[in-house]
């Protein structure tokens, strides 16, 4: 009977098995293609984690990734990827080129500009000329520093011009105002002289205490450099080891040159020995810092005398003795550039701090009185705050 049924039990078996095996083999398969619908759906937007993974696992051949980087096994060929999604919603970043501003001498005047603009709108915006344009136009000369002389005699001038009926409104007045300042001002070369028959060319910077020596020194030196010319920094202020330090640093900001002596060593010295050093690495400009010092000391102006003296023995030339002077110093300013004239022969005025100074009419005072020319404006403290004096766009900045 077992025996008859033999065939039969074991074709059963047989079929439990097919059916058995068919039902594990589809349960796999939809198992893998559950997993597959997760990683697939996935994008980087929906965590970094997520997407952190996903860049692991699915890198594209040519992109250096984590992944290579910790020798993960590289996935097959046929593995579903997400990095194609993911390049092709990459930001692009974009750069921006740096905005490099370039000062004038109208945007940077600060408060002179706003003294002289201000009372100028208002005197134009009268209908006739009275005793209270007079008084106005006077106050506001002498407030921006141009000094009593030179307010004397613009106001004089334009009073006969008002007499004899050329000028019969405040347009007019203030039109005429206008080019006889612009006729005050120096007619002379305000470049800063750079003589190719010299090597080098000596450049020295004098001044009183604080007035901007050194930085416009810094200033000067970083133009030049980015011109090509190469330039070498002579530390004369020996009185202070922090004062070398400062132009020491501005030395290696353009890529100058730079020497020093030791603290309290003869300033004279030092720059005879700066200018040899140039001479014999043919450096094309020496630019001398001195110490600050007040015009009345007299042990220290003849101290600036011997500096001018040795300078003119050394090699190449002093094609520049440049005063620099603070702007927000108003008047004073004109006695210490009679008395560094006498001991200097100054060439030229760098008016510094014109940014924070209300007395900017000094310009007038020093060009007229001493017929020494401004030929820099220092309007910053940074390397780019240094502008070459236009005259004409000085006084336009006035009454704009
Ligand atoms: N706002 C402004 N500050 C300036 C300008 N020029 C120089 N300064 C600042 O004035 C201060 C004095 O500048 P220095 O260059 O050390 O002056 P110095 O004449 O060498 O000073 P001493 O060597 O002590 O006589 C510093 O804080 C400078 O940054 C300028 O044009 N505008
Ligand atoms: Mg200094």
């Amino acid at each position: 009977m077992i025996a008859d049924q033999t065939p039969v039990i074991f074709l059963v078996l047989i079929a439990v098995v097919v059916v058995f095996g068919g039902g594990v083999v589809v349960l796999s398969r939809r198992r893998s293609s559950q997993g597959r619908g997760i990683a697939e759906s996935a994008t980087p937007a929906d965590s970094l984690a997520t997407s952190l993974t996903l860049n692991v696992a699915a890198p594209s051949p040519e992109t250096p990734t984590l992944a290579a980087d910790l020798n993960v096994a590289a996935p097959s060929p046929e593995t579903p990827t997400v990095e194609q999604e993911t390049a092709t919603v990459a930001p692009e970043i974009e750069v921006e080129e740096p905005v490099v501003e370039v000062p004038t001498i109208g945007g940077r005047m600060g408060r002179s500009r706003s003294i002289f603009a201000t009372a100028f709108a208002k005197i134009r915006g009268r209908d006739t000329i009275t005793q209270d344009t007079w008084d106005e136009l006077e106050e506001t000369l002498l407030r921006a520093d141009v000094g009593v002389k030179v307010a004397d005699s613009l106001l004089s001038s334009l009073r006969n011009s008002v007499k004899d009926r050329i000028i019969t409104t405040p347009t007019e007045l203030m039109d005429a105002l206008r080019s006889l300042m612009k006729s005050q001002l120096s007619v002379a070369s305000r470049e800063l002289k750079l003589d190719s028959s010299f090597k080098p060319n000596v450049w020295l910077f004098v001044g009183v205490n604080g007035v901007g020596k050194t930085t416009t020194i810094g200033k000067v030196g970083a133009a030049r450099a980015s011109e090509g010319v190469s330039v070498l920094m002579a530390a004369g202020d020996t009185f202070r080891a922090a004062a070398a330090e400062q132009l020491e640093t501005w030395a290696e900001r353009c890529g100058a040159a730079f020497v020093r002596g030791g603290e309290g060593a003869d300033p004279a010295s030092v720059i005879f020995d700066g200018i040899q050093s140039a001479e014999s690495r043919g450096a094309d400009l020496v630019l001398a810092d001195t110490a600050g010092r007040l015009q009345n000391k007299t042990n220290l102006m003849d101290e600036l005398r011997k500096v001018r003296r040795v300078a003119d023995k050394a090699a190449g030339g002093v094609t520049e003795v440049l005063l620099v002077i603070d702007a927000t110093t108003g008047q004073n300013g004109l006695s210490q550039a009679r008395e560094f004239a006498d001991a200097t022969q100054v060439t030229g005025v760098v008016l510094t701090k014109l940014d924070g100074s209300a007395k900017g009419g000094i310009v007038f005072a020093i060009e007229t009185e001493l017929g020494i020319p401004v030929k820099m404006v220092g309007v910053g403290e940074t390397q780019a705050d240094l502008i070459a004096f236009d005259a004409d766009a000085f006084v336009d900045a006035l009454f704009d």
